[in-house]
Order: C-alpha cells, then structure tokens, then sequence
C-alpha cells in the first residue's frame, strides 16, 4: 500500500492547486505528471522553467527541479539548463501570453536554434492571471475589458510560427482530451531537440468564447486520419486550418539538438562537475595590444 502512494506521488507536492474549478491547467498538470511517470522518469532528473500566470504556478504542483522565471523568459533559462546539465530533461511551461507575447522573440530563435527541450503552451486565448486581458492568440473580434470594441489583430498561430522557424517536433493538445494529450507529451519528451506542444485550454473565468463545447465542436485527432507527420508544408496545412482544429503530432523530422553541436561543450557530466582547463589566451591578448 505504502509503495503504492509513493509510486502515484513521485510528481507530486503537498500544495493543493489554486486554479479556478473547471479550469483546463488542471488536465494539463494530471497529463503532465502521467507522462513523465510513462516515460518512467525520475523526479531529480527533470527541470521545469515556468512562465508567469495562471500555467506558471504549476511550479508550486510538480514535484521535479524548478524554476519560476520572469513573464516571457521562461524558455532562454531553460535553453540554459539544458547547456549546463545535458543529462537533465528540460520542460519549459507557460501560457500563450507569456510565450507568444512578450516572449515571442525567445520562441523563434528557441525553436530554430533546436534547444533540446519540451515547451507546453497553456493556450487559453486569454490572460487569466490579470483577469482576463486580450492575448496574443485571443481571436479577431474578441471583447475582453483592455479590448472593449473586439481585437483588431489576427492572432498568432504557435504551431504555424514553430513550423515557419524550422521547428522539428510540432504538436497541438487539449485540455479535454487528457489522455491523447499524455501521449503527444511522451512523445514530445522523447524528441531529440525542441518540441512544441501547444495545448488548447479553457480558461472558464475570463474566456466565455473558447469554452470546452467550442473546442469539442471543432477539435479532431490526427492520429484517427491516414495523416503522416512527415511532410513539413503539409503540417502547416494543418496548422492553418481555422474550422476545424486538429490535435496530435503535426510534424517531426530529422533534429540534431543544438547542445550537440557546441564545440567544446563537454556533455559527459554536467558544468558544475567539470574541472576548469586553463588555456593559454596571450596570442588573442598580444592580437589587440
Ligand atoms: C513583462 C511583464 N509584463 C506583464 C506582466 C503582468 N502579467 C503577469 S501574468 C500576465 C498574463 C499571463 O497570461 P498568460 O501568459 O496567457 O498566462 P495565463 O495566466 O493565461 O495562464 C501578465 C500580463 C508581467 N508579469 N511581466
Ligand atoms: S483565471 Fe482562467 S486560466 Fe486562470 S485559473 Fe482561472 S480558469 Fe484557469
């Protein structure tokens, strides 16, 4: 019995979540943890860079190595960890607005740099932490009470700019669909490089438009289809549909990740066990006297 518990508690803290009843960062964080006891990871052995929000405070949920960074710069720190510490698997987790607004920049050059790591949008086409702000992805027309007469912009599509970037490993979930959600994440994990998993959520305090029933009108699985995730200019086909809404793996290629092609980089054990080696620097010294 004892060992039971502690089989099923191995990701888990002894905080109690403080998202909303309802909420789809609950699915998420139960996908999350089920797909890390999959691949029969061990809690030491992961880190987890959060974001700013409501995705963000899953820091507090996750029982694993962790790091609440600033709104927007959750995915350079863990490029960082995992430069640092290869043997670590990294997951960066935040939301749409984190991501996709004040860190879009980190984003395109994370996914074409192919950092080896896993990045969970929470996309809930909102801010909910700030009660209910327009976000990056909320849909043209939206009324929220910083966009009063409906957003003006298009919004941005993650798995579009992540394919457009060169991204290798390109996956949509659902907060509703739990258990196709911990596959795509085993399979995320297990990409070599950066993988995308930008998971459609409900955020059922602040987004009266994109509820459960709006996604389930229009979500589908890839998996069900003859679809084959091969085919970069298809996968974008699927990114852009905007009817329909489809979930699952929409590209993986060929990835080297980035760590593996840093001259020098010695990634037999981590940094912090290496020896300095001191070099001789006086010829690039003598080079600007
Ligand atoms: C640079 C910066 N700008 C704005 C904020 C304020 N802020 C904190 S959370 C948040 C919204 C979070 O929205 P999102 O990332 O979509 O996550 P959610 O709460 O919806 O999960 C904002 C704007 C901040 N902390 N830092
Ligand atoms: S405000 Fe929205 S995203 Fe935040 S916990 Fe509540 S339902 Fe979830």
């Amino acid at each position: 019995m004892a060992k039971a518990i502690e089989k099923k508690d191995k990701f888990h803290t002894d905080k109690s979540p403080t998202w909303c009843p309802g909420c789809g960062d609950f699915s998420i964080w139960m996908a999350l943890k089920e797909a890390l006891e999959k691949l029969q990871l061990e809690p030491e052995k992961v880190v987890i860079v959060y974001g700013i929000g409501c995705s963000g405070n899953m820091a507090n949920y996750v029982r694993t190595y962790g790091f609440h960074g600033l709104h927007g710069r959750a995915l350079p720190v863990g490029e960082a960890v995992k430069m640092i510490n290869p043997g670590m698997t990294v997951i960066v987790v935040g939301g749409d607005g984190d991501g996709l607004g004040e860190g879009i920049g980190h984003f395109l050059h994370s996914v074409r740099g192919n950092h080896d790591l896993t990045y969970i949008i929470h996309d809930n086409q909102v801010y909910g932490l700030t009660t209910g702000q327009t976000a990056p992805t909320s849909a043209k027309g939206f009324v929220t009470k910083s966009t009063p007469f409906g957003v003006l912009e298009e919004p941005v599509n993650a798995a579009a700019l992540a394919l457009a970037a060169g991204g290798h490993f390109v996956a949509r979930g659902f907060a509703g669909e739990q258990m196709h959600l911990v596959d795509t994440l085993v399979r995320a994990i297990q990409h070599p490089g950066f993988s995308l998993v930008d998971v459609l959520q409900p955020c059922v305090t602040f987004n009266d438009l994109n509820t459960y029933a709006w996604f389930f009108e229009r979500i589908y699985k890839l998996e069900e289809s003859e679809y084959a995730p091969n085919d970069r200019m298809q996968a974008m086909v699927k990114a852009m549909e905007s009817a329909t809404l489809p979930i699952g793996v929409m590209y993986e290629g060929e990835s080297t990740p980035y760590h593996l092609g840093v001259e020098g980089l010695d990634i037999s054990k981590p940094l912090a066990e290496q020896k300095l080696k001191p070099r001789n620097i006086s010829t690039i010294v003598e080079h600007y006297l």
